[in-house]
């Protein structure tokens, strides 16, 4: 052991340096930076820990996904993925911390560290799987990477450029985490959800006001790259028209974020009235639906409305199979507030509100049977708990059920295949809201009507120091800076059905903030006037926000 160690710091000290005196945190979703040029070592460092994670886990496969996501072309990222496709548990985020920020000479007892503390096994052999998005600066961070885990002893399967759900899939299918995973390739996973998404249409793919075309913005990553594949096992049952697919900057003006914050349509996709539309982002892990009525007035669906979509659905299911199974839904802070209240109220389905982050979700839906969570900006996905994943498939083969109840226990077997139960997946979520729509014979409009949503805006504010922003109660409320929250409180009770709330963000060196009230010109008035008296008590940059 003593040996790779030392071997491990000189190869840092000798091709990968530590840049800088900038530290690091691993946030919301890994390391995430607009210096994407300076990440070589923090990469390395990512590739020594997740060998670790490795042999810390008895060998099982490990991911390491290279991805800014939905950020700019210019930024990039990373985030480890653990064996059972999660996101990496969040007492290891402090080791990456701490070796990302160790300073060269300390790189190795700050590795030596971790081995104690987590009483890893040395003879352990790791396997790390690497993926990357479509930057230009990936396929050198990766390199980075790979060098780390190779100098470090572990193996490594190089997936090249993949989905971020598809390498959380990978790594579930090779630890062969119960029977829902097949082959670790790209074509299983297609192969796998396709098959299922066909059986569950039939070889009817129209249904009352249901079409089977939309049209798909790739945010000019891999989302659509990927998808290109996957249509050769589509065939008719779905017909998808690519664009924004790789040609034009990666999120610039299209994609999943661009569309929800900006609310408006990407360029990129024509304009065709009331065409159904999805937009995913760059790494292909958020989805969201859009459509333009006959009066060229945008309309959104979001991750509130795919969630209660997919939960009103399951409900029925869950009801009709007769297998006692609960159901819950979970959301954050940015869930608007009419489907807070359509989901509790008219669906009667519990909902519990976590911290941002698709690994507070995740965690929040195990508790659940059948767990369903998305944030609202469209990252999600629903799980089954092992239970209720032995109660659904032994009943779905009990040919003495009634008709009604074996077909409702046979569907929910089929949709489990279509789900990537490891983590949100737009390509996944797309085939799961289509099966929906067809099931139930909905136009998107039909969809659209099942609540109002209240109007809202998000904002963002430059501050020097996002970190002097605390916040608790699943960041609805505000600790620091000191008189910022009774600030909120204050413009909020102008407003009818007023609600604010701020938060730094995990993955932007930025403060956001949400707003909704009774109209959007309310929405808006809010939104500014909170930003305004963030930019003021938390130390903006620039010029401030302007309320009218
Ligand atoms: C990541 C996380 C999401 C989170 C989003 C924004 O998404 O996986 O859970 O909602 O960042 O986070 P923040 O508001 O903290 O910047 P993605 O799609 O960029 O990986």
């Amino acid at each position: 052991m003593a040996d790779v160690v030392s071997n491990v710091k000189k190869v840092g000290l000798e091709k990968y340096p530590r840049q800088g005196p900038r530290n690091i945190q691993y946030g919301t979703a890994g390391f995430r930076t607009r210096w994407a040029e300076d990440l070589d070592y923090v990469l390395y460092r990512v590739g020594l820990l997740a060998v670790l994670r490795s042999k810390s886990k008895g060998g099982a496969a490990i991911g390491l996904m290279i991805t800014a996501s939905h950020n700019p072309e210019p930024d990039n990222g990373v985030k480890l993925i653990d064996p059972f496709g999660e996101m990496l548990q969040q007492r290891w985020e402090k080791f990456a911390t701490r070796l990302a920020n160790a300073s060269d000479t300390e790189l190795d007892s700050a590795l030596l560290e971790i081995v104690e503390a987590e009483s890893i096994s040395w003879e352990t052999q790791a396997l790390v799987c690497v993926g990357q998005d479509t930057r230009p600066s990936s396929p050198g961070l990766a390199q980075a990477a790979v060098t780390g885990i190779r100098t470090m002893g572990g193996k490594v399967n190089d997936y090249g450029i993949v989905t971020t759900p598809m390498l959380h899939y990978f790594v579930a299918c090779i630890n062969n985490i119960g029977s829902a995973y097949s082959e670790p390739t790209e074509d299983g996973y297609f192969k796998k959800i396709i098959t299922a998404f066909k059986k569950l249409r039939g070889d009817k793919p129209e249904n009352g006001k249901y079409v089977p075309s939309v049209m798909f913005d790739g945010a000019n990553g891999v989302g659509a790259m990927k998808l290109e594949a996957g249509l050769l096992h589509l065939h008719d049952s779905l017909q998808v028209q690519l664009y924004n697919n790789g040609t034009g900057q990666l999120n610039y003006k299209c994609g999943a974020d661009y569309i929800k914050v900006q609310q408006c349509a990407p360029v990129g996709v024509p304009q065709k009235s009331n065409a159904r539309c999805v937009s995913v982002d760059g790494d292909a892990d958020r989805i969201v639906y859009y459509y333009i009525d006959t009066h060229d007035k945008f309309h959104l669906l979001d991750g509130d409305r795919i969630a209660t979509l997919i939960a009103g659905y399951l409900m029925e299911l869950i009801k009709k199979s007769d297998l006692g199974l609960q159901l819950g839904l979970v959301q954050t802070a940015y869930a608007n507030g009419s489907s807070t209240s359509y989901i509790s109220k008219t669906l009667k389905v519990p909902v519990a509100c976590v911290p941002t982050g698709v690994k507070h979700l995740h965690h929040k839906a195990m508790e659940y049977d059948i767990g369903v969570y998305f944030e609202a900006n469209g990252h999600g996905t629903v799980t089954f708990s092992d239970f209720a994943t032995r109660c659904i498939c032994s009943a779905a083969e009990d040919l003495s059920l009634p008709a009604d109840q074996l077909h409702a226990t046979e569907t929910l077997a089929t949709l489990m295949d279509v789900i990537n139960q490891t983590v949100g997946d737009a390509i996944s979520d797309m085939l799961i809201v289509e099966t929906v729509l067809h099931a139930r014979g909905w136009s998107i409009e039909d969809w659209e009507a099942t609540y109002t949503d209240l109007p809202n805006r998000q904002l963002k504010v430059v501050v020097k120091d996002r970190r002097v922003i605390e916040t608790t109660d699943a960041e609805r409320v505000c600790v620091t800076p000191a008189g910022l929250q009774d600030q909120i409180n204050m413009l909020v009770k102008n407003f009818p059905n007023g609600r604010s709330f701020v938060r730094p963000s995990g993955t932007e060196d930025i403060v956001r903030v949400y707003a909704e009230a009774d109209t959007q010109a309310s929405a808006d008035r809010l939104a500014l006037q909170v930003a305004s008296v963030v930019h003021q008590l938390a130390g903006g940059i620039g010029s401030p926000p302007v309320p009218e």
